[in-house]
């Protein structure tokens, strides 16, 4: 059976859970610690998955494979895709800046980690431009938003105060079984 490694806060693995979920492929999921990943995948971060003799060490590889395997595209939608790309980039971000933090490093010392913040907060406003909640939560791209933003309220990095359709999505998530039961607080 394959094997997710990762951590359950962490808004890479929450898309991966959901995805081998949605397409009803079996596997074990094993929490694993910093040491743990440092030695196991080349990245040094989590998620990383193990199927016999396969180790992807990427959410981005994990999501194809597992779409694939239940032959379904990836992230096919040029749109869909840039929304994905837009809030993956902004976890990222998120999650530095979340890191540095803990190592004494913030945005008011580093005129980079400014910058990070800058795309965080700009960033927002682009998802809710972009995001239509009426479509539901239907591909990849809409799934990695819901992703970041249970995260980033969860860690408290962000408020979405005012930003309606994201206010609208993270409503919609909670009601749905699979996504709800992988969220941060669940
Ligand atoms: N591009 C990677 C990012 C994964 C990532 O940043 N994971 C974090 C946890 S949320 C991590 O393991 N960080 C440890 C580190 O940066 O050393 C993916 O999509 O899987």
């Amino acid at each position: 059976m394959m094997k997710l490694h990762g951590s359950l806060v962490s808004p890479f693995v929450r898309h991966c859970r959901i995805a081998l979920s949605q397409e009803d492929l079996a596997f074990e999921f094993i929490e694993v610690d910093y040491d743990t990943s440092a030695k196991n995948s080349p990245t040094k971060k989590v998620p990383y998955l193990v199927d016999g003799d396969l180790l992807l060490s990427d959410s981005r590889t994990i999501l194809k494979y597992a779409r694939e395997k239940a032959g379904k595209s990836y992230l096919e939608d040029i749109q869909d895709f840039e929304l994905f790309e837009i809030a993956n980039t902004m976890i990222d971000s998120a999650i530095n800046l979340f890191l540095l933090e803990n190592n004494g490093l913030t945005p008011d010392k580093v005129p980079y980690l400014a910058r990070q913040q800058l795309r965080i907060d700009d960033g927002l406003k682009e998802l809710n431009r972009r995001i239509d909640p009426s479509n539901g939560i239907q591909s990849d791209g809409v799934v990695r938003c819901v992703c970041f933003i249970d995260w980033a309220v969860f860690r408290k990095r962000i408020s979405i105060e005012g930003l309606d359709n994201l206010i609208q999505l993270k409503t919609i998530a909670a009601k749905d079984s699979v996504i709800a039961t992988t969220a941060p607080d669940a």
